[in-house]
């Protein structure tokens, strides 16, 4: 059976777990703390990131590449839409949503959670305060214009739609929310990703960890 390294809060294994249980794959969720010189870890995941997963002989880590992996492995359910347009499309919002978006949505769970339970040191409210007010805005104003104004952004639920989420449920448990004011279709994507039925076993289950 498939074994994907990881802890389930991270936006990156959600999107991993995720697809997985769209694609309906059995695998073994082997809980794995990033940060905490894990011995196990290190040895699936050369950057002692998670998520990682062992499939067989094939042992890859990135929550991109084992994505990718899994749709050309397991093409039967997709999670990526068809066509090239479409497909670099949701590629590309998968890039966005895993680094420029990650760094600032999940960096606010970053501060407000990890820095003070994981690393012990103080939160720096003046660099979530910089994340909410300077990064972003302009990076909100670009996701307003790529999503529509109801459903997914490819029809059934992507990998695109999944990636863009996740950082925002990571922002959530650390008090923060989109301005459904300023955002309003950005805002009603990720509520209608948490809503979807393969996303509310998973959330449930990790909502346990921040008093859920
Ligand atoms: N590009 C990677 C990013 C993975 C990542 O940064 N994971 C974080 C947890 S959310 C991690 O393991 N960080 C540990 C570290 O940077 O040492 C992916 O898509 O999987």
């Amino acid at each position: 059976m498939m074994k994907l390294y990881g802890a389930n809060a991270s936006p990156f294994v959600r999107k991993a777990m995720a697809v997985l249980a769209i694609k309906q794959l059995p695998y073994e969720h082997i809980p794995s703390m990033p940060f905490s010189g894990d011995q196990e870890l290190a040895k699936v995941s050369p950057l002692s990131k998670v998520p990682a997963l062992v499939d067989g002989d094939l042992n890859i880590a990135d929550s991109k590449v084992i994505c990718r992996y899994l749709e050309s492995a397991y093409p039967e359910i997709p999670v990526y839409p068809a066509g090239p347009q479409q497909r670099a499309r949701a590629d590309w919002l998968e890039e966005y949503g895993g680094t420029v978006l990650a760094e600032s949505a999940a960096g606010i769970f970053f501060q407000r959670f990890m820095v003070p339970n994981v690393f012990k040191r103080p939160v720096d409210e003046e660099a979530v305060n910089k994340i909410i007010n300077e990064n972003l805005p302009p990076i909100l104003d670009y996701l307003e214009g790529q999503i529509p104004a109801e459903g997914f952004i490819f029809g059934d639920l992507t990998v695109a739609d999944i990636a863009l989420a996740s950082p925002f449920v990571n922002a959530g448990y650390a008090q923060y929310s989109i301005d459904a004011s300023l955002w309003p279709k950005l805002s009603a994507l990720v509520e209608r990703v948490k809503a979807h039925s393969v996303m509310i076993p998973l959330l449930k289950a990790e909502a346990a960890m921040f008093g859920g």
